[in-house]
């Protein structure tokens, strides 16, 4: 252990009761000792039990339909979901939107964004007032477990496989050990060859077969060689589902005006594209405290707060970049259509 993880030592405990998951970043989340006592183990079963505690109350606002997709699954679909007119006008918007988005690459792949808060409705009317349906605010603080605002932007995935090296969102993985919520409206038709999004059903379940493979994981994952599964992203080689009782990971193929609604800490990926690809979509994030520990205050949904919030965490991660808190974030690009395929 390094001296600053020392003097660290009661802030990298503070962090046992939150997100944190990161095998390499915090040394008692990274800990053989503690982890072959327990330590991850009791993590994901007591962050598993209070979602469902917390659904309980939550699913009060679906359908049985709903509940019993995402109990199944990890995942509800909604075809159809915007209304025709809506759905129609956002597709005017959003390709031919210019502006100055965030940017991230990830080996071949390219991920556009700008935030759709209430202040950008007179940019983005259509797309805004799509990322503020309340059926998918609903939805989203369920598979979440979450009952908080999500955040909401417009993106784009521009794919082209002769750009570089692997996209890593493409190998099949779980983003955390608690429940988190994404959510995809995708604009287009999402065709096998589209990129499309991945998931393997039911493995958001902690079944008996989930936990001894948490624990497993849990004792070598500070030194795995892939830097993703060692920050408590833990990738999963296909071929041992079947040892979790789990079926291949299923593609997402659907058409436009289809919202999918995941709990990522599921098995999933986005499946790899052969050819160039540009999928766009409202894409939203919602992921709160595992053990349900911020007391019910969601800062975000306060007054004044509420309408920018996405442009807020946004000019707060630049900040907090800026004096070395946190790793830099996604830079703005020059101006550019929302569908345009050519990056920096
Ligand atoms: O874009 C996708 O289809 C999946 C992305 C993904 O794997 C993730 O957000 O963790």
């Amino acid at each position: 252990m390094k001296a600053l993880d020392v003097v660290k030592m009661p802030l990298h405990a503070l962090a046992l009761m939150g997100k944190t998951k990161s095998f390499v970043g915090n040394p008692l989340i990274g800990s053989r000792w503690l982890n072959e006592r327990g330590l991850h183990r009791q993590r994901v079963a007591f962050a598993d039990r209070s979602a469902w505690a917390r659904r309980a109350r939550l699913g009060r606002a679906l359908s049985a339909e709903e509940r019993d997709a995402y109990a199944r699954d990890g995942f509800v679909i909604r075809r159809d979901f915007l209304p025709a007119e809506l759905f129609a006008r956002v597709r005017d918007e959003a390709p031919a939107h210019v502006a100055a988005a965030r940017e991230m690459r990830q080996g071949r792949a390219v991920t556009r964004r700008v935030a759709l808060d209430r202040v950008d409705a007179a940019r983005l009317p259509a797309c805004v007032a799509a990322a503020n349906d309340a059926r998918l605010d609903r939805l989203m603080r369920y598979v979440g477990a979450h009952d908080a605002v999500p955040l909401m932007y417009l993106q784009t995935i521009i794919v082209d496989p002769a750009r570089g090296a692997q996209d890593p969102q493409t190998v099949l993985h779980r983003d955390t050990f608690h429940a988190i919520a994404k959510a995809w409206l995708f604009l287009q038709d999402v065709g096998e060859d589209d990129g499309p999004f991945a998931y393997v059903s039911g493995s958001h379940r902690l079944t008996d077969a989930m936990r001894a493979w948490e624990y497993e994981q849990s004792l070598t994952a500070a030194s795995s060689d892939n830097p993703y599964h060692a920050r408590g992203s833990f990738r999963m080689p296909p071929e041992d589902l079947g040892r979790l009782g789990l079926g291949p990971a299923m593609k997402v193929v659907v058409p436009a005006n289809t919202l999918v609604v995941a709990d990522t800490h599921g098995f999933h990926a986005r499946t790899p594209s052969l050819r160039q690809t540009v999928r766009m979509e409202i894409y939203g994030t919602l992921r709160g405290n595992p053990y349900g520990l911020g007391c019910g205050l969601d800062p975000l949904a306060w007054p004044g707060i509420r309408s920018r919030r996405a442009n807020l965490v946004d000019q707060a991660e630049d900040l907090a970049g800026r004096f070395g808190l946190l790793g830099k974030n996604w830079p703005l690009v020059s101006p550019r259509r929302m569908d345009s395929a050519s990056v920096d």
